[in-house]
C-alpha cells in the first residue's frame, strides 16, 4: 500500500496526462487543413475523411400526386362529322370537341330545333331565336340572342370547393364572370358533381352574325353587380331604334354599353336590349363596360364576328368552347378549309381571389373598387380560349392537314401584348381589327403582335414549301413573351397550344409527341411547384431532383463530440486542481 501523499501525486499525474492527451486529440482533430503538417494530415483524412469535402445529400424522390389522363374521353362520339337537324357539323378530332348538338341548335336557332337537341345542347328555348328571312336569300336575318352573366369558381357557404368549378389547368380555378348563352339547367353538372355546366366556361362565347342581320342581344343580368355590353368595333348605333316585340320589362334605351355616357345599365335582375345592324364584316369584340378595369379582365369579353353577306348563309351564332368553328359561313368555306377563333387573355390572380374570399356583393364590390389596384397588376395566368397548357391541348388544338388554308381569328383580351409565334410556319395577316388589308400589302411573318383588344385575321397555309410550312408534325403555337408560356412562373404553362397535323393525332385526340414525359404536367403538384421540372427529363434524373437535408457523417459527429467533451473535462479538471491547491 502506497502512502497517501504518493497516491495523491499519482492521481495528479494521471489527470495531467489525461489533459495533455485530450489537448493533443483536440489539436489533431480541430486544426484547419492548411496549418496541419502534410504527413499528419494524411492520417487525419484517412480517419475522418476530407474535412473540406462533404458527400452531397441524396436526391429526394418525386411524388407526382394525382395525375389526370391527357384525355378524359367524355364524348368520343362528338368528334365525327355529323348532320344534326339538317346542320352539317365538321369533324373535330381533338380530345374534347365542342358539343355538336349545341352547334346545330345555334345554327338552326333554338326556336327551330327539336326538344331532344335543345336538351342535349343545354340551351333555353329562347337562347338563340332566329326569325324571318328579310332579303329572301335563304337564311334568317332576324337574330335574337339571350345572354346571362355567370360566375365561375365563386365562394359558397355550402362547399369548400369553388362553385361552379371551372379548372383552367390542373388544380387551378380562379373566379370568373362570363357572358353565357341562356341555359335551362343547373349551373353545375349535378348536385354531386360541382363542375360547371359545360355551357358555362371562359371566355364568353364568340357571337357570329351575318352582315346586315337585324341583331338583338338581350342581356339578362343574372349576376349580383350591374353589367353592360360594349360592341367593340362592331357597327352599332349610339341609341338603338326601339322595337317592342320582345319582353321589354326593365329595358332601357342606349346602345354603347357605357354607363357614364350612353345608358343606364341593367342592375341585378334587370335586362337590357341592344339592337344593331352591322354593315361591315370582320372580327370584332364585345365586352362589359362597367368598371372595365376589373369586369373585362374577370372574363366578360368575347369575339364578335360579322360574316360577309352570302345566300343561304346559316352561321354558327355562338361558338361556345374551344374555338373550332364546326359550321363555317359560306364566305369562309369559299376561301378556307378550316376556321378557328383564338381568344387570348392574361389574368392577375389577385383580382380573381377577391371574389373567392366573400359571398357578400358589398364586400366583393368594395374589393374590386378600392382594394384592388389595377395599376399594380402583374399577369400570372395566360389563357387561350379559357384554358392553359396542358388543358389547352385537349380542346384548343389547331388541327390541320397538308395543303390547306386555315383561317385564324386572333383576339387579345389581356392587358399584356401578345406576340403569337407558330412553330414550323409563317402566317399571313389579312385583316387588322376587322378591316381587310389590301392583298398587295399582306405581310407574312412568324411572330404576330396583337395589342390589348386588337384582332388580327391570319391565313395559316400548310403547303410544305419551306416558307409557309416546314411539313407535318406537332408544332407549338404560343405567345413568345416568356412569362406567357408559364403558369404563375412555372413552365410549361400559359396559353401554349399547337398546330397539329392529323397524321400526328391519335384516335383520342392526343398529339403524338416525342420527348419528355407529360405526366407531371397533368398533376396539380407540378403547378404548386412541388415537382422539379428537369426531373421529367429521362429515366435516371436523380441529379435534377431536390436534394434531401444534408446529414453529417456519424463517425465524424461522434469523434468531434468526444474530443469536445475531453477538452472541456480537461479544462474543468485543471481549474478545480488549481483551486484546491
Ligand atoms: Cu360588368
Amino acid at each position: 500500500m502506497l502512502p497517501l501523499r504518493a497516491e495523491g501525486y499519482k492521481l495528479r499525474r494521471g489527470k495531467q496526462a489525461l489533459f495533455w492527451f485530450a489537448l493533443v486529440g483536440v489539436v489533431f482533430l480541430g486544426v484547419p487543413d492548411p496549418w496541419m503538417p502534410r504527413a499528419i494530415l494524411k492520417y487525419r483524412q484517412r480517419l475522418l475523411g476530407e474535412l473540406k469535402y462533404q458527400a452531397p445529400p441524396v436526391s429526394r424522390g418525386v411524388t407526382l400526386g394525382t395525375v389526370e389522363e391527357f384525355c378524359p374521353n367524355e364524348h368520343p362520339e362528338w368528334r365525327e362529322a355529323q348532320v344534326i337537324e339538317g346542320v352539317e357539323i365538321e369533324r373535330s378530332p381533338v380530345c374534347e370537341p365542342d358539343n355538336p348538338y349545341l352547334v346545330a341548335a345555334v345554327v338552326k336557332g333554338t326556336n327551330n330545333v327539336s326538344h331532344d337537341t335543345l336538351m342535349r345542347a343545354g340551351l333555353a328555348p329562347d337562347a338563340v331565336v332566329l326569325g324571318r328571312d328579310l332579303d329572301g336569300d335563304g337564311d334568317p336575318d332576324e337574330v335574337e340572342i339571350h345572354l346571362e352573366v355567370v360566375e365561375l369558381n365563386g365562394a359558397s357557404p355550402d362547399t369548400a370547393e369553388p362553385v361552379p368549378g371551372f379548372a383552367i389547368g390542373p388544380g387551378i380555378r380562379p373566379a370568373f364572370w362570363v357572358f353565357a348563352p341562356k341555359g335551362f339547367g343547373m349551373a353545375t353538372r349535378s348536385l354531386e358533381d360541382l363542375r360547371a355546366n359545360p355551357l358555362y366556361r371562359v371566355p364568353s362565347p364568340t357571337i357570329r352574325v351575318e352582315q346586315g342581320d337585324e341583331v338583338t342581344i338581350v342581356l339578362e343580368n343574372t349576376h349580383y353587380l350591374p353589367h353592360s355590353i360594349h360592341f367593340h368595333g362592331v357597327d352599332h348605333p349610339y341609341h338603338p331604334p326601339f322595337h317592342p316585340p320582345l319582353d321589354l320589362k326593365g329595358s332601357l334605351p342606349g346602345g354603347d354599353g357605357v354607363p357614364e355616357t350612353s345608358e343606364m345599365v341593367p342592375m341585378p335582375g334587370q335586362k337590357h336590349i341592344y339592337r344593331l345592324r352591322p354593315r361591315h364584316a370582320g372580327t370584332m369584340l364585345y365586352h362589359c363596360h362597367v368598371q372595365p378595369q376589373a369586369h373585362l379582365l374577370m372574363g366578360l369579353q368575347g369575339l364578335f364576328v360579322v360574316e360577309e353577306q352570302r345566300p343561304n348563309n346559316w352561321v354558327q351564332t355562338l361558338n361556345v368552347g374551344a374555338g373550332h368553328v364546326r359550321h363555317r359561313s359560306v364566305a369562309v368555306r369559299e376561301r378556307y378549309d378550316r376556321e378557328y377563333d383564338l381568344h387570348y387573355m392574361d389574368l392577375d390572380k389577385e383580382l380573381h381571389e377577391f371574389v373567392q374570399r366573400a359571398n357578400d356583393p358589398r364586400l366583393i364590390a368594395k374589393a374590386i373598387d378600392h382594394t384592388y389596384d389595377v395599376t399594380e397588376r402583374t399577369a400570372d395566368y395566360f389563357l387561350v380560349n379559357g384554358r392553359m397548357f396542358p388543358y389547352s391541348l385537349r380542346d384548343s388544338l389547331v388541327v390541320v392537314k397538308p395543303n390547306e388554308k386555315v383561317k385564324l381569328r386572333v383576339a387579345n383580351g389581356g392587358m399584356q401584348k401578345l406576340a403569337l409565334h407558330p412553330h414550323g410556319h409563317k402566317v399571313t395577316i389579312t385583316a387588322y381589327d376587322g378591316v381587310d388589308v389590301n392583298p398587295v400589302a399582306w405581310i407574312t411573318r412568324d411572330v404576330v403582335d396583337v395589342d390589348t383588344a386588337q384582332r388580327v385575321d391570319l391565313v395559316l397555309d400548310t403547303t410544305n414549301d419551306g416558307l409557309h410550312s416546314y411539313g407535318e408534325g406537332v408544332w407549338l403555337l404560343h405567345d413568345h413573351h416568356e412569362n406567357a408560356v408559364t403558369t404563375d412562373g412555372v413552365f410549361p404553362g400559359g396559353g401554349i397550344t399547337a398546330i397539329v397535323y392529323e397524321s400526328y393525332l391519335d384516335e383520342n385526340g392526343v398529339p403524338k409527341v416525342s420527348g419528355i414525359d407529360w405526366k407531371p404536367f397533368f398533376s396539380p403538384e407540378y403547378y404548386r411547384k412541388k415537382i422539379p421540372s428537369l426531373a421529367t427529363y429521362g429515366d435516371d434524373t436523380r441529379i435534377f431532383r431536390e436534394p434531401a437535408e444534408a446529414t453529417p457523417r456519424g463517425s465524424r459527429v461522434f469523434i468531434w463530440g468526444l474530443a469536445a467533451g475531453l477538452g472541456m473535462g480537461a479544462v474543468v479538471a485543471l481549474f478545480l486542481g488549481r483551486r484546491r491547491r
